[in-house]
């Protein structure tokens, strides 16, 4: 079993990282809610409802139909008013140099808003050093990236081996906050995300599986739990959020005792 993250903190490095502890602490959430809308309206009026039961909105930016600046702003002004991170889950996985353009670059300009980013350990550290020497060159506050060391999804080719080893990569950068998985790893200067949450269903008719947040969160060790469809396809989008933030509250604080 996991430490509290408050208690692993003094192993955390990266300063994102240690301001997404201090908001799960402080507003006692490790829930993190995909925001996969197609639309700049859906997308805020869904973070205006679940802003309060969130430690972070994980974004694909690339979905939304009718992006712009604006959007950002409004975001922005959200996770402020509401004390949330935000994700843009890009799933980096090129070489250094076109990885760098695509984090600083293009319509979405990444590196400006997302306070972290997720990247595929695939391309190896010095694609990740890549993106690192992008946050820290723009300097617009403490970045940080998740690393996906397992993936949620039937058949996919994540073995056991690249795991470990992507757990090396993890260790060897201070970019690197924590990892996307399905397991925890025993490390501990990394947060555990899962994503594959839903208490209902046990999966999509596309591939993806799911878990109930008891068994992430209890019986696997997650720290954080990242559920979408869940959420933001309930008539109540702010009910359902609190819902899950207080199964995966409970159980992560119950299970250290
Ligand atoms: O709850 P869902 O199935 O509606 O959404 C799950 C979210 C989606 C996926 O892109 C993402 O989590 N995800 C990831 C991440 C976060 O990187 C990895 C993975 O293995 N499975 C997964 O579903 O936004």
């Amino acid at each position: 079993v996991p430490l509290r993250l408050e208690d692993r903190k003094s192993e955390m490095t990266n300063n994102v990282a240690k301001k997404l502890v201090d908001i799960i602490e402080m507003k006692k959430t490790n829930l993190i809610v995909a925001a996969d809308v197609g639309t700049k309206a859906e997308l805020l009026e869904l973070a205006e409802k679940v802003g309060d039961k969130i430690c972070a909105l994980k974004l694909h930016i690339d979905m939304v139909n009718d992006f712009d600046f604006d959007l950002i702003e409004q975001l922005k002004q959200l996770a402020q008013d509401h004390n949330f991170l935000i994700i843009e889950d890009k799933k980096f996985g090129d070489i250094g140099s076109t990885e760098q353009a695509q984090y600083r670059d293009g319509v979405h300009k990444i590196v400006e808003w997302a306070d972290i980013v997720t990247v595929h350990a695939i391309c190896g550290l010095e694609s990740l050093n890549a993106l690192e020497q992008v946050a820290k060159k723009h300097n617009q506050g403490p970045r940080g990236a998740m690393l996906v060391v397992q993936l949620s999804c039937k058949g996919n080719l994540i073995d056991e081996n690249y795991t470990q080893k992507a757990l090396d990569i993890a260790k060897q950068s201070n970019f690197v906050i924590g990892v996307v998985a399905q397991d925890s790893f025993d490390i501990p200067s990394l947060i555990t995300f899962t994503p594959g949450v839903n208490i209902v269903d046990k999966g999509d008719n596309l591939g993806q599986q799911y878990n109930s947040p008891e068994h992430v969160v209890g019986k696997k060790g997650a720290d954080v739990i990242i559920v979408g469809r869940a959420i933001y396809n309930a008539k109540d989008q702010s009910g359902e959020a609190e819902k899950y933030r207080q199964i995966a509250w409970d159980v992560y604080n119950n299970r250290n005792k």
